[in-house]
């Protein structure tokens, strides 16, 4: 290489860096709560508290999902074919006492539709069943624990195929979390999706309100997990098609590529990567296929 095309190559690295090194020290502000800038945030863990499992579970958890594969195949059947279909949804509004935090019907219809819309190529469609409104001061703040356990014991509906989502204003910069598919067997009433209010499209909780945040945490609660779980070793997400990833992007990079023996540039675009809103816009081939897997095995019924 030359000097001259060893500057360029220089300059080119330092132009891609500029956007990063402009947002970097910028306060970024979440839901009132103020960090450093958004890396800090995302390195806070807030943008989503879904409790991932272990290594070590996640280990266990596969061999299950292998063994329950084989014996359906034994049956003749295919889980890892779209099993799709349409699932109920019971959407249950949490508001303070003076009834704020309540999101209108059109936030709640266009948020069903952003699930439509990104669910469409795994064969899964959204149907609102019901919304219910429920003003509780400890509820409208949970962020999980016992205010959790009381709300949704209070208010959950239907089975394990039935999908509930509270909307809260829940603290700290939080925006979400979600239940996981083999959760569902031990804990049946904890089973749910809570989202942050001002995710919902038109809420204010920019740059995370056009709604998926909805999308992300319905992924978890489909049984996928972070496309940079596990880091860049072993089996990650459990899906083979979705680059490894050492740690979750933010903001909406361009050519981000943290492990760097691993085939592919990062999956930034992913839905369950922490990019921002208008960056994620995808789940793909494999996510669709281990999505649909994991509700015939553990959504079996609405
Ligand atoms: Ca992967
Ligand atoms: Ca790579
Ligand atoms: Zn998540």
């Amino acid at each position: 290489m030359s000097h001259f095309s060893f500057r360029q190559a220089a300059l080119a690295g330092l132009t891609a860096l500029l956007p990063v090194l402009a947002t970097a020290g910028t306060p970024f502000v979440v839901n009132g709560k103020t960090f450093t800038d958004q890396k800090a945030y995302v390195d806070s863990g807030a943008r989503c508290t879904t409790v991932q499992p272990s290594a070590l579970e996640q280990l266990l958890l596969a061999a299950k999902e292998q063994s329950f594969a084989a014996e359906q195949a034994a049956k003749g059947r295919d889980v890892y074919q779209t099993a799709g279909g349409t699932i109920p949804v019971y959407w249950h509004v949490i508001t303070n006492t003076s009834g704020q935090g309540a999101p209108t019907a059109t936030q709640i219809n266009n948020q069903i539709a952003v699930l439509n819309a990104a669910y469409a190529s795994a064969g899964f469609t959204f149907n609102l069943v019901q919304t219910t409104t429920t003003a509780n001061n400890t509820w409208y703040t949970c962020t999980g624990g016992t205010c959790e356990s009381q709300m949704k014991n209070a208010l959950r509906q239907g089975g394990p195929g039935t999908l509930n989502i509270y909307s809260n204003n829940m603290g700290g910069g939080l925006l979400g979390w979600a239940t996981f598919p083999s959760n569902y067997n031990s804990q049946p009433k904890m089973d749910g999706v809570v989202v942050l209010y001002s995710t919902l499209p038109g809420g204010n909780a920019a740059p995370y309100n056009l709604g998926d945040t909805g999308t992300h945490e319905v992924g978890h609660w489909l049984g996928l997990y972070h496309t940079f779980q596990g880091g860049c070793n072993g089996s990650g997400d459990s899906v083979s098609d979705t680059p490894a990833e050492k740690s979750p992007a933010y903001g909406c990079p361009t050519g981000r590529n943290s492990c760097r023996t691993k085939p592919g540039n990062d999956p930034i675009t992913n839905f369950m990567d922490y990019t921002d809103d208008s960056c994620m816009n995808t789940f793909s081939a494999g996510q669709n296929t281990r999505m649909n897997a994991q509700f015939t095995q553990y959504r079996p019924t609405p």
